[in-house]
């Protein structure tokens, strides 16, 4: 079995990007130690305070958040790192190559239940300016230099795209590496299957409703077809079953809140997983046009997300151009 490191280099991936790939997979080992201790690393419950996003933190989610700082800071790789846990940027180091956004802790309500979150990252040229700024990381996703997301599940996997496709890699416990597992991720352009919140039905845009009373109505309906849900609250969980077995995952604009285009973060959550999504043959969407063309306007914006099989999200989004 290849490991991650062999494997980036036979991929003739740039060493410094390499490198940086190493030590988000490192960072990500020892949250995944910590995790599967569980009490007994005193991990769980709150934190008792909230983030920039106004989110009661859990303690893991600023303990992740600390030590993928740390990985990142002291690797001399990143100018600078942004995250969802951070209100601004962090400098770096002033000759680093890349800029890191991400979301330490995925689907962290999940945690005290003993169920699947994730770390879920995006990198990005650093400019060739001097000074780094906010500015430097409001680009399209379709800049990213590569995108990908570790998950904590009953075996913890790395998945990554370098934009030459999406690969899988598992951590192998005996040895500590993970190793290559899945050597191209592709999405089936057909599916059967769909994940939202079902409970905000009754708050989404009406081509939303639709769209969705359509996939419910099944056989008997315009679909034609029985459509199964899931749905994990962790988008990374969503999105690696959608990388391993195919469907649709949406998490859409509603009006509970109706100033916030969406819940999901466009700059560590949305555009990586755009990323992969797309590299594995899928679409990612808001509900205007490619999640990677949106030209972002701050760093903790929100989207609203739409993304999976090619043909079921035009489908999808056809509902929202009638
Ligand atoms: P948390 O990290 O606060 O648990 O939120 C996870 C998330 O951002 C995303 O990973 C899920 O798809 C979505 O929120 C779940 O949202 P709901 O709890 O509203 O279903």
């Amino acid at each position: 079995m290849q490991r991650l490191s062999s494997q980036l280099q036979q991929s003739s991936t740039p060493p410094e990007l390499a490198s940086l790939i190493d030590v988000i997979a490192v960072a990500c080992k020892d949250i995944a130690f910590r995790l599967q201790q569980g009490a007994m690393s005193g991990i769980l419950g709150s934190a008792g305070e909230e983030n920039v996003q106004g989110e009661t933190q859990k303690k893991l989610d600023v303990i992740s958040n600390d030590l993928l700082k740390d990985y990142l800071l002291s690797s001399g790789t990143v100018r600078a790192l942004a995250s969802e846990e951070e209100e601004s940027i962090v400098a770096g180091n002033d000759k680093g190559g890349y800029l890191v956004a991400f979301d330490p802790l995925d689907g962290s309500s999940n945690i005290d239940i003993n169920s699947m979150v994730g770390t879920i990252f995006s990198i990005f040229d650093a400019p060739a300016t001097d000074v780094v700024s906010e500015q430097d990381f409001l680009q399209p996703g379709r800049n990213q230099a590569a995108a990908g997301y570790v998950l904590y599940g009953p075996s913890v996997m790395l998945v990554l795209s370098t934009g030459k496709g999406v690969q899988m890699y598992t951590l192998d416990q005996r040895i500590g590496e993970f190793v290559l597992t899945v050597e191209k991720v592709a999405i089936a352009r057909d599916t059967k299957e769909f994940a939202i919140n079902m409970s905000n039905q009754r708050f989404w845009a009406e081509p939303m409703q639709s769209y969705i009373a359509d996939l419910l109505a099944g056989s008997d309906g315009p679909r034609q077809k029985n459509f199964n849900m899931r749905w994990v609250a962790a988008m990374v969980a969503d999105v690696h079953r959608i990388l391993c077995r195919g469907g649709l995952f949406t998490y859409p604009w509603d009006n509970r809140e109706p100033d916030k285009a969406g819940k999901l973060r466009l700059m560590y959550e949305a555009n990586p997983m755009g990323m992969l999504v797309e590299q594995a043959g899928g679409s990612a969407y808001t509900d205007t046009g490619p999640i990677l063309d949106v030209q972002p306007e701050q760093i903790h914006q929100r989207v609203p997300v739409i993304l999976g099989a090619a043909n079921e999200v035009a489908a999808c989004l056809g509902y929202h151009t009638e």
